[in-house]
């Protein structure tokens, strides 16, 4: 592909209602996109980076910085270019994969919008709907959180994913259990919030039923994380430790997990995703889709790489109107707790530029 032109759009998007995690509270997304022209196509690709460096060390000022001072500089140099090349050109540029996965986005929606190929048949999905659940924040009471958990249920979610925190754990998910019964899926999430001194006391969630228990330790704590899968029966996920193809063999070398969150903007990619989940499937480690509250950009990324064979445990890909009053592409709707695998070329979206604009976003344009 030749690039003619790429251009960053900023804006802020609200949520429709606070997210809380074990790090902190979100009220809306900080959104960059990534657009890329190149001479018969034009693609699209969202950034899921955070505006704090809390979740992990990106955030989205820095990541239009490093897309401004080195990405892009670095595709123009290169020349033409596929998106399967581009991990190798910003090669040097360490880490920052929230901001490489944005733009190696733009790069394979723009290609494959020019090939008439879908995103799910270039990597290899299988469905034509993908299985999701939702994910729900630390609520300020049990009883909110229990009221919260039952309407997602109403809506038609059969997975929730619970937030937990040391002194928010046990009873929560006691409460919810029994409020929506064995044949609601269950699992929780700690972002990192526990130490090794906690397995015993996590190991409690044992009676729940539980699918999973995500990322409950540091994310360079693989050892802790073996321990614990030593000594409860729930299985451990991990999230933030699988940054990459390498991160996750270790992770699984040391049975650290026995199931894998896959995160496009985590592991630099889309491309990325696919190896890990190639891996995983050799393996025999079923992985599940994560979210970073994507809007209808990375949210169809992720429904796409969400098709592939192993995805066999529910997304945190819900529908659009669990996140914003209006999402900027087509929404997303939930049907049987599933959402539809776009079937027309690229991502399958598009991007309502009238009302990104509308919400006030910056564009600044970049030539080679
Ligand atoms: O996109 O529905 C979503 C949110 C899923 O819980 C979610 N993401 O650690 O898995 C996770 C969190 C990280 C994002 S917190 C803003
Ligand atoms: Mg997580």
């Amino acid at each position: 592909m030749k690039i003619e032109v790429v251009e960053l759009l900023r804006f802020e998007l609200p949520l429709v209602r606070p997210f809380r995690t074990s790090f902190g509270t979100q009220n809306h997304r900080d959104v960059i996109l990534v657009r890329v022209a190149t001479d018969d196509s034009v693609g699209w690709g969202e950034c899921v980076v955070g505006v704090d460096p809390f979740y992990n060390e990106e955030y989205t000022d820095a990541a239009y910085e490093v897309l401004v001072r080195w990405l892009i500089p670095m595709v123009f140099a290169h020349g033409p270019l596929t998106a399967e090349a581009f991990a190798g050109v910003v090669a040097n540029v360490v880490g920052n994969k929230g901001a490489k996965a944005a733009f190696e986005m733009a790069l394979l929606d723009a290609q494959l919008r020019a090939e008439g190929v879908s995103l799910n048949s270039y990597l290899g999905g299988t469905r034509s709907t993908v299985p999701v659940g939702v994910s729900i924040g630390i609520t300020p009471t049990i009883d909110d959180l229990v009221t919260v958990s039952q309407s997602y249920v109403a809506d038609g979610y059969a997975r929730l994913k619970l937030k937990i925190e040391p002194g928010f754990d046990v009873e929560p998910v006691r409460r919810v259990r029994e409020a929506v019964g064995d044949a609601v899926m269950l699992q929780v999430d700690a972002n990192a919030a526990y130490t090794a001194d906690d397995i015993n006391h996590l190991a409690k969630l044992d009676e729940f039923n539980l699918l999973l228990i995500e990322q409950p330790f540091e994310p360079d704590d693989l050892l802790t994380h073996a321990a614990m899968a030593r000594k409860v029966s729930t299985p451990v996920c991990l999230d933030e430790s699988i940054v990459s193809v390498g991160a996750t063999q270790t992770a699984l070398e040391l049975a650290a997990c026995s199931v894998v969150n896959v995160k496009v903007g985590r592991v630099g990619g889309l491309l990325a995703s696919r190896d890990i989940h190639d891996l995983c499937a050799d393996r025999g480690v079923p992985v599940w889709c994560g979210g970073m509250l994507e809007t209808g950009v990375g949210r169809a990324a992720n429904v796409a790489l969400a098709s592939l064979p192993n995805f066999t445990l529910p997304g945190d890909i819900s529908a659009s109107a669990r996140y914003f009053d209006r999402d900027i592409t087509e929404p997303w709707v939930l049907r049987d707790s599933s959402l539809d695998v776009p079937q027309t070329p690229g991502l399958g979206v598009i991007v309502d530029e009238e009302f990104v604009a509308r919400l006030g976003a910056t564009r600044e344009l970049f030539r080679p």
